[in-house]
């Protein structure tokens, strides 16, 4: 039983062609992606994989009670099992968050809990950090505050930009994204009273390192 995934994208969609490109087809099938802005690449990129894509311009509802209520009629129609964030940048309201409750993901390009919210590279920069990431959660109410999965630790340089961190840490969100959906499509992947756990054990509250589940046994097959 394959595990239906839809996609939600506000723009390029990179984090989209990563998680297109690597999904288990034993485990999961995109059926669908949908978006807030229309004409953006993500759609393109979706479509030109022969999958459906939506789009749901938010400029075009009074508020986010109302888009949020359109969004989910929408997903709906698509019986997904699981519904990923990727690069969507709206945020939910707490009954879109609700009725996807433990099936909602979001990958955050920061090393959660730091740099809540948007501007995630410059303010690693100006906080001088030595290193900087992205992190894949469970969503809840909280702002980039659910329960931590996955997340990747790549070093800051001399005379790095917003742009250039943006650029490299991204290489990593294509890493862990696909990786983390197949988790969850295998059934390994699950939101227990509010933690996140793999394979029944609960991840840390600091989510995994992908550094360190490379070589993990629990990926070996039969292990
Ligand atoms: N919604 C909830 N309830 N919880 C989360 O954890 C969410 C969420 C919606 C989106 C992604 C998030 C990120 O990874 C995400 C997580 C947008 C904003 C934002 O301020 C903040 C965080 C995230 C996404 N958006 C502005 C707004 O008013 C619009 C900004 C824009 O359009 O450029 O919605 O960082
Ligand atoms: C990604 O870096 C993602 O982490 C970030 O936006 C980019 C989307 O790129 N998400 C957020 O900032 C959410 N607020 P993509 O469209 O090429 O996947």
């Amino acid at each position: 039983m394959s595990c239906r995934v839809v996609v939600l994208i506000s723009g390029s969609g990179s984090n989209l062609q990563a998680l297109m490109d690597q999904a288990d087809p034993e485990l999961c099938q995109i059926v669908a992606v949908v978006s807030n802005r229309p004409g953006v690449l993500g759609l393109e990129r979706a479509r030109r994989q022969g999958i459906e894509t939506a789009v749901l311009d938010h400029t075009g509802y009074a508020d986010r009670d109302s888009f949020d209520r359109a969004l989910v009629t929408l997903i709906d129609g698509y019986r997904p099992d699981l519904v990923i964030l990727a690069g969507f940048m709206r945020i939910l309201t707490p009954a879109f968050v609700a009725h996807y409750h433990a099936r909602l993901l979001n990958i955050h390009p920061s090393l959660l809990p730091k740099y809540k919210g948007l501007n995630t590279h410059r303010r690693a920069l100006e906080a001088g950090d030595q290193e900087h990431g992205a992190t894949v959660h469970f969503v809840t109410e909280e702002l980039d505050g659910g329960p931590l999965i996955l997340q990747s630790a790549i070093p800051i340089v001399a005379g790095d930009t917003p742009e250039a961190l943006a650029a490299r840490v991204q290489q990593r969100e294509h890493l862990l994204y696909p990786r983390v959906m197949n988790w969850f499509a295998a059934g390994r992947l699950q939101l227990h009273n509010g933690r996140a756990c793999l394979d029944g054990d609960p991840i840390g509250p600091n989510g995994l390192r992908l550094e360190n589940t490379e070589f993990d046994m629990r990926e070996m097959p039969d292990a």
